[in-house]
């Protein structure tokens, strides 16, 4: 599928380092450092109600891993979804009327001009979930065969019997088998998340999964494969009519354009459990190998006191602020000005601080700055070693107030430069 449009990145003087990155599996900050190109995985959004803020700090999050990457002479190769079949975009699709193909491409459309307007780095592959279903349910096939599969009867689908093995699936459900995956792959339940079992309960039932199930050999066993229900969209296959299940969708995408264990699998940390657990667990159990060898994961953006959530409503729309006039550079900045991993809550506060840094800066770097005393080389390494220790932005930002409020640098343009390159904000 189409991205976006790719920002100019210019190329710096001299180099970063590798970046350290707090790693959600081993709870410790790693050295993310690549071979020759870093791999990235970030998950993709489910297109409807795109992009509110939390959305954006975390691709802007992910965007400056790239940039860092970048910076310390790394290539590059990103990957990252679109969830356009699942419950809650035809959930919604329902309730408002809509066709659900045409929802999810009018948020993808949205999704696109946003990233686009916000100068975030495209994926290189960028793969809808409807574009690979073949491929999901080979994987699906691939499962059941190696003994890490099985079938739940269902009351309500519409019999499409698949021959697996000696097994007819006769409509049922496909779920994965943790405890075989255990036993079978490099990979044990709660490898990436370090949650135990009860936390992983409620977690499960929160975030899409169905703990209450009868039929499952684990209450925490993911879903693979729906099979076909009345209105519901379907695709023939060989393991029956149906759809695929959330977490197998990002493991065969990832596993297809990156291969395996590649540098970064990331997402906001409403991602930990279940899916970037059982995603590494489906990815663990195809391929025989660990799915990436850093779990990076992001705060959450909260507005008016709770997350900020599709199902909640309390949305606030890069779109909308756009269309109201705001500098798309003033929020970038604005989501800048904190740290990826916390979690925080927007104010217009944070836009109007941001609109005062970026026209401080245009003041001190800018085209028209005058030229002054201070070492700009000094400003650059200060900002490099702040992004180096795990995207620390607002320490970044910090740097750039302080040389600012601190009289003119001696070569402006450089540091406008770094600011571009960096940061992605052009003054
Ligand atoms: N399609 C799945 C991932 S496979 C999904 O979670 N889609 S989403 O549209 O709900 O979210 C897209 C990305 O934004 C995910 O990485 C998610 O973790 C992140 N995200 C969602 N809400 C917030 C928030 N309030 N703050 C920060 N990040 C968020
Ligand atoms: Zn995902």
């Amino acid at each position: 599928m189409r991205a976006w449009q790719r920002p100019e990145i210019p190329k710096l003087p001299g180099q970063s380092a590798a970046p350290w990155l707090y790693d959600t599996a081993t709870q410790a900050l790693v050295e993310a450092r690549p071979e020759a190109a870093a791999r990235l995985y970030v998950c993709g959004i489910t297109p409807y109600d795109a992009t509110h803020l939390g959305h954006a700090a975390t691709y802007l999050a992910f965007d400056t891993l790239q940039r860092v990457w970048l910076d310390a002479g790394f290539r590059v190769h990103y990957a990252q979804n679109v969830t356009d079949v699942d419950d809650p975009l035809l959930e919604r699709a329902t309730a408002t009327g809509v066709d659900w193909q045409v929802l999810a491409a009018s948020q993808v459309d949205l999704f696109r001009s946003d990233m686009e307007a916000l100068g975030i780095i495209p994926p290189n592959d960028y793969v809808a979930v409807t574009d690979v279903v073949d491929e999901i349910a080979a994987a699906v096939a691939q499962l059941w065969d190696a003994g890490m599969a099985y079938t739940v009867p269902t009351d309500d689908s519409i019999v499409d019997t698949a021959r697996l093995g000696t097994v007819e699936t006769a409509g049922s459900d496909i779920y994965f088998d943790i405890a075989a995956a255990e036993r079978l792959a490099p990979w044990t339940l709660g490898d990436e998340s370090n949650l135990a079992r009860p936390e992983m309960l409620a977690l499960s039932a929160q975030r899409g999964g169905d703990p209450e199930r009868p039929g499952k050999r684990d209450p925490l066993d993911p879903l693979l494969w729906r099979a076909q229900r009345a209105g519901e969209p379907f695709w023939p296959s060989p393991v029956g009519a149906g759809r695929p299940g959330w977490h197998i969708e990002c493991s065969v995408i990832a596993l297809k354009e990156l291969g395996t264990d590649f540098t970064v699998q990331g997402g906001g940390s409403d991602l930990v459990f279940p899916h970037h657990d059982m995603s590494a667990g489906h990815a663990a159990a195809l391929s025989g190998h660990p799915l990436a060898g850093v779990y990076s994961h992001t705060g959450m953006v909260a507005y008016q006191g709770e997350k900020m959530s599709k199902s909640l409503g309390n949305l606030v729309l890069v779109s909308g602020l756009r269309a109201a006039g705001v500098d798309a550079r003033a929020i970038r900045i604005a989501l800048l000005g904190q740290h990826y991993r916390t979690d925080w809550e927007w104010t217009d506060a944070h836009l109007d601080a941001a609109i005062a840094r970026l026209a401080a800066w245009i003041a001190a770097f800018g085209v028209d700055a005058r030229p002054g005393q201070a070492d700009s080389g000094t400003v650059i390494e200060a900002l490099r070693a702040a992004l180096v220790a795990d995207l620390d932005t607002p320490g970044a930002l910090a740097v750039l107030d302080a040389a600012a409020a601190a009289g003119a640098v001696d070569d402006p343009a450089s540091v406008a430069l770094a600011v571009d390159a960096l940061l992605g904000v052009t003054l």
